[in-house]
């Protein structure tokens, strides 16, 4: 042992082949040791970590987080989602998720309620939406949970809506908020997305207003994301410059962008 250890501090060209040899596998072994034992640690270490949202632990959501942020930088906006002919879409449309809706609906009294950067609301009817350009979108709509479905919506772009309300201050903040009436489900949008054209204040499917369990009377279309964002039954909407309350993402660490 204590001749391997010399040969360890001995200059390559003054030692012999097996000498040589043996002092290269000692290094070898050396570094297995130390990787191995620090893998080991880490892994510990991770165990130990708090989780940040319930389900994934604070490190890795932070390494999550990070990706994200890249990926967002890289494909933020312009990119369009692909579109498909009205013949191609389901007919009837899939129905999933009735958080927020089993609370029984006024239907007659249902407003959006706007709740402005200046603390002011706004209550907008549906008829008031239907005014503003009407948009149609046919696309293959993704759920996290691993189905997809090609679906026929009409409604207004988000981005019209800001624009005809004069909610400019609000279009510079960097979330959107949205909740159903009963503010049992709701999500957080990032304000590039929401702006994205594809964006829709959602009442129709396949030309008709859209079902009850499916969000009437107005819900959330946002093709650059999973499913989970398409908030079903719109009761409130709001901004902030900080990341606004996400179900998915606070109850269950799922990410907080959910993007495509
Ligand atoms: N209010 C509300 N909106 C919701 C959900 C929900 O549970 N409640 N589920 C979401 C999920 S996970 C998906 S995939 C879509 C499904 O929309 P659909 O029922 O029109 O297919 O709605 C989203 N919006
Ligand atoms: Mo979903």
């Amino acid at each position: 042992m204590a001749n391997f250890l010399k040969d360890i501090f001995t200059r390559n060209s003054k030692l012999s082949i097996d000498q040589l040899i043996m002092k290269k596998t000692m290094i070898a072994f050396f570094f297995f040791f130390v990787f191995a034992g620090a893998a080991f640690w880490g892994w510990k270490w991770l165990r130990k970590q708090p989780s940040a949202s319930g389900k994934t632990s604070a490190p890795i959501r932070k390494i999550l987080n990070t990706n994200e942020a890249i990926f967002r930088g890289l494909l933020s906006g312009k990119k369009l989602t692909k579109e498909y002919p009205v013949s191609m879409a389901a007919n009837p449309a899939r129905v999933n998720g009735n958080l927020g809706l089993t609370t029984p609906l006024d239907t007659a009294n249902w407003a959006m309620n706007v709740i402005k950067a200046n603390g002011d609301t706004l209550k907008i009817k549906l008829d008031e939406i239907r005014k503003l350009p009407h948009t149609r979108i046919v696309f293959n709509f993704k759920c996290i949970e691993g189905w997809s479905q090609i679906t026929y919506w009409g409604g207004v772009k988000f981005s019209e809506f800001m624009k005809a309300y004069g909610l400019d201050k609000e279009t510079d903040m960097k979330y959107l908020g949205l909740s159903t009436p009963d503010k049992q489900y709701y999500v957080g949008i990032d304000m590039p997305s929401a702006m994205h054209p594809q964006t829709l204040l959602c009442y129709e499917l396949n030309d008709q207003p859209l079902p009850l369990n499916q969000g009437y009377p107005l819900r959330l279309i946002i093709p650059v994301k999973y499913g989970v964002k398409s908030l079903k039954r719109i009761g409130f909407m709001y901004f902030d410059n900080k990341r606004t309350p996400d179900y998915w993402a606070d109850k269950k660490g799922y990410d907080y962008f959910s993007g495509l």
